[in-house]
């Protein structure tokens, strides 16, 4: 009876588990982990306890990039853990399937070894069904290293190679006969659309089928299309026999859907495939797979652009990296949703999913919002002339395509960027082979995609040496040339920009031409109003991006562009203004919106907008220079209506017309707050914007009674204006001194010398300060920073860092060309006197400090008998320098 009852409720739990669908969850929480590589940490011997307990996405590297010593951990690391696993997936098919992970990883169960993966950025998955207990907890462990591998892309790239578990991982389980989980972790479903018009459209699915029993199986399979409102659309079904282990293709040809509703930019309508597999017999569901399918033909043309379903359309997006401030590539799944959110919303149609295949939510929000997409595998800056690099990125590109084949918004497969940036040799034979070997890995990536996928085109990313890529072949290679151009940034004509592109629209007759990248580095809190390359200011961020855009909207041969980039991301070896990130994001690290993202969403969008610009500029500052005692500086306002009115504490600054996507008002602000009101009338909508600005006025006149004098914050050798938003502390620039008023005597601005002419300040990042920006301009050769303030007591801030090395400056890798020289300063040596007390004799900051490192030096100088105040600065060897001052007003 006992035993009667046993296989009673074995039979239940069976039939049950049999008749269950896929499982699929999440197993990212609570995981031991460790760097290094402990003594046999896949068994369970091993003891963990002392290992950090983290959740995936996870990177070990996200603190590195915040921190000042150069460089990130690559190396090994483990991951850990116990996971008890149902009694009922018994008998199931059962997969760990990775999202991604950088970038080597080897997988361990219960102590033995079931797979590996190589590369960081692409999804893959391993068998664990007989390696699992059933109704016990089993140890998982995972070995991940970041290792730099010549064989394995990237080699080397401007972005942080992020070491970790960075995206989610899950547990499937699955009947033993199911849809086939191992073709390079796709969907085993590959949807094809042969034909599409607006009459009607042609579908072809192919599925992969696996038999994991021991007994033959006999099944149906059913492709179920569904529209949006899961309303069945058309349905086919095929019986197949499939022998114990055996994997098997069906292919359902010529579905015919009449008057499609067509996959659009504007109207994205998804339906969506249900691939089922039934016992045949008993009729009951084995296994469901789900794939989203949209209708649409495209083409592009190297004479007029892009057209999707017979319309011609302009593609114009962004590129994205997968970072966020203080996460590094680790994102939770929203996180990649607010991404495409933020680039639907500025009005791009277009995405370039670079350098790397990114998380699935990333392409799942392409197809949703009519998003255009271009995905590429990391094959960056140079090769390695190996076979086994050459495989590793074929084996990549498969990858990439089986992954992402459903997904109706990718329309192009890209593979290699800037291949040429960092060639090993520049001349001879070792070049020539170079030459060879990289175009062997093309024509072989080229190939491999077409093989795979021959409905979509294929594009690489050139950087502007078109001779390297010519010589190479390379410019011949793909379907759609990519050129990455930044005239006006690295290079310093602007007006190189449209030359290039007329140049590459004639030489290159026939080809598909897009602009892959343009951007400059932009720093929210830097602002310039005499704005120019390599100042970081959002100013000059404007001057660029506008240029860009006019010249590209004039020429229908350009198919489309993904400026540079959506949002700013770690680079360990960059120094721009922010340390170790790249900050050419139309958004920052923390998705805050530059004045570039509103010129852009005015520019493209078409529902009516209004925005005052410099939104983010709370605490600003400046010289008072009209008779009412206010400081005029201009504010741009964002609209795509006619003209804008705008409002200051009340008072109409009259109307003015919008061009280019802005108007600019020149605002008098007074001391304390402001308040901005902008109205205009865009269509039968009244807009109305506003925006509440703290201005700290400063005096001309320091005895001035009206503006009474608290503090002033100055940078020396420079014009630009920086927000401290840790302080709330509005930084102004230099001005020459006048009696009365303040300002340096004597010196030049410092410039640096780049491969093409030279930039204000410098770009290295200084040691000791999360403030670059006040350290990395100075005046050289100043005699006195004078302040005729009235008598009181003072504290009196200098700031300083040596910019100039003795050491020849490493060339800055991602300059594209704009190799640094770095000259040496001389032993740099003066003294300093407070309104005619010595207070430094021999201050030698490389002496004392080193190079590139911040030095603040507060004194306090009381102010008598009406004198003002004076630092004078005394040449010993070298010139006197001196980059910013702040002189506080204690009583
Ligand atoms: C490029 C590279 C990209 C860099 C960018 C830059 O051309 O393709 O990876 O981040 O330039 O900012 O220099
Ligand atoms: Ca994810």
């Amino acid at each position: 009876m006992k035993k009667f009852l046993y296989i009673f409720i074995l039979l239940f739990i069976v039939g049950w588990a049999q008749a269950q669908q896929r499982v699929v969850y999440t197993i990212n929480d609570g995981w031991k982990f460790t760097k290094g590589s402990p003594f046999e940490a896949q068994l369970a011997g091993c003891d963990d306890s002392s290992w950090e307990t983290v959740n995936i996405p996870h990177t070990w590297n996200n603190k590195d990039a915040d921190d000042e010593t150069p460089g990130f951990y690559r190396g090994p690391a483990w991951y850990r853990k116990q996971l008890f696993v149902d009694k009922s997936q018994e008998g199931r098919q059962a997969v760990i399937y990775f999202e991604g992970a950088n970038q080597e990883v080897r997988f361990y169960l219960n102590g033995q070894f079931v797979g590996e993966h190589k590369g960081g950025y692409t999804r893959f998955c391993f068998d664990i069904t007989s390696h699992l207990r059933y109704g016990q907890e089993n140890l998982f462990t995972i070995y991940v290293n970041n290792v730099y591998n010549p064989n394995i892309p990237p080699l080397s790239a401007d972005f942080t190679f992020f070491g970790g578990i960075y995206r989610d991982v899950y547990l499937q389980f699955m009947n033993p006969v199911h849809i086939a989980t191992n073709d390079y972790a796709s969907s085993g479903v590959y949807i094809r659309t042969p034909e599409v018009n607006n009459s009607a459209a042609s579908v072809e699915i192919t599925t992969l089928l696996t038999n994991n029993t021991l007994q033959p199986a006999e099944i149906r399979v059913e492709n179920v299309i569904c529209d949006a409102d899961g309303k069945e659309v058309k349905k086919t079904h095929a019986e197949i026999k499939l022998a114990s282990g055996e994997t098997k293709t069906d292919i359902s040809k010529k579905i015919k859907i009449d008057s499609p509703r067509l996959w659009d930019i504007d109207d994205p309508y998804r339906y969506m495939v249900y691939t089922r597999i039934l016992d045949k017999k008993k009729g009951t569901l084995l296994d469901e797979v789900v794939n989203p399918l949209g209708l649409r033909w495209f083409k592009f043309d190297s004479e007029k652009g892009f057209f999707l379903n017979g319309k011609g359309r302009k593609l114009i997006g962004t590129a994205r990296h997968q970072d966020y401030f203080q996460k590094g590539n680790a994102l939770r799944d929203e996180l990649h949703v607010q991404d495409v959110l933020l680039l639907k919303e500025m009005g791009g149609n277009f995405l370039r999913v670079s350098h790397y295949p990114q998380d699935p939510v990333i392409m799942e929000m392409c197809d949703k919002l009519g998003i255009v997409t271009s995905v590429e595998i990391p094959v960056v800056n140079a090769v390695t002339e190996t076979e086994e690099f050459l495989q590793n990125s074929v084996e990549m590109a498969k990858e990439m395509v089986r992954q992402d084949f459903n997904r109706p918004s990718v329309m192009i497969w890209g593979y290699m960027n800037e291949i040429f940036l960092r060639r090993p040799y520049t001349e001879g034979k070792q070049l020539e082979d170079y030459y060879r070997f990289t175009e062997k890995v093309a024509r072989a990536l080229e190939a491999t995609i077409r093989e795979e996928d021959p409905s979509r085109y294929t594009m690489m990313a050139y950087h502007n040496m078109p001779q390297y890529y010519e010589d190479a072949h390379l410019t011949e290679i793909p379907m759609i040339q990519g050129w990455n151009l930044y005239q006006g940034w690295y290079e310093p004509d602007i007006n190189e920009f449209q030359r290039l592109l007329d140049r590459a629209h004639k030489v290159y007759k026939g080809k598909v031409l897009m602009v892959t990248e343009y951007g400059p580095g932009v720093d929210p809190g830097l602002h310039s109003y005499q704005p120019e390359r390599f100042d970081f200011s959002q100013e000059y961020g404007l001057v660029y991006h506008k240029h860009y855009l006019r010249e590209m909207m004039k020429r229908p041969f350009i198919a489309g562009s993904s400026l540079w980039n959506l949002n700013d991301f770690y680079s360990e070896s960059r120094v721009d203004a922010v340390p170790h990130v790249n900050n050419k994001g139309v958004v920052g690290l923390n998705r805050e919106k530059k004045d570039v993202y509103w010129f852009y969403k005015t520019a493209l969008s078409r529902r009516p907008i209004l925005v005052i610009g410099n939104r983010e500029w709370k605490s600003r500052g400046g010289v008072v220079n009209t008779a009412q005692k206010e400081c005029i500086q201009s504010v741009p306002v964002f609209s795509n209506a006619e003209e804008v009115e705008l409002f200051v504490n009340n008072k109409s600054l009259g109307k003015k017309k919008v061009e280019d996507n802005y108007a600019l008002f020149d605002v008098p602000f007074v001391g304390g707050e402001n308040l901005l009101e902008a109205v205009a009338v865009a269509g039968d909508s009244k807009l109305r914007d506003m925006l509440r600005i703290q201005f700290q006025l400063v005096g001309s006149q320091l005895k001035d009674e009206a503006i009474p004098f608290t503090e002033i914050n100055v940078m020396l050798g420079s014009p630009r204006y920086f927000e401290d938003r840790t302080a709330n502390v509005a930084w102004i620039p230099e001005q020459e001194y006048k009696p009365g008023s303040w300002g340096f005597v004597g010196g030049t601005s410092y410039r640096r010398k780049t491969g093409f002419g030279s930039m204000l300040g410098s770009d290295i990042d200084i040691l000791g300060t999360d403030m670059n920006p006040i350290f990395q301009t100075q005046r050289v050769g100043i005699k006195s920073f004078k302040a005729d303030v009235p008598n009181g007591e003072y504290s009196v801030y200098l700031y300083w860092a040596e910019l100039e090395s003795d050491k020849e400056r490493e060339a800055l890798v991602y300059n594209l060309g704009a190799d640094s020289e770095q000259t040496f300063a001389g032993n740099r040596s003066f003294g300093i006197s407070m309104n005619g007390t010595t207070v430094l004799d021999d201050f030698n900051i490389a002496r004392d400090y080193g190079y590139a490192r911040a030095v603040i030096k507060k004194f306090v100088v009381t102010v008598k008998d009406g004198k003002g105040l004076s630092v004078d600065f005394h040449k010993k060897e070298g010139e006197p320098i001196l980059n910013a001052i702040r002189i506080y007003r204690n009583y």
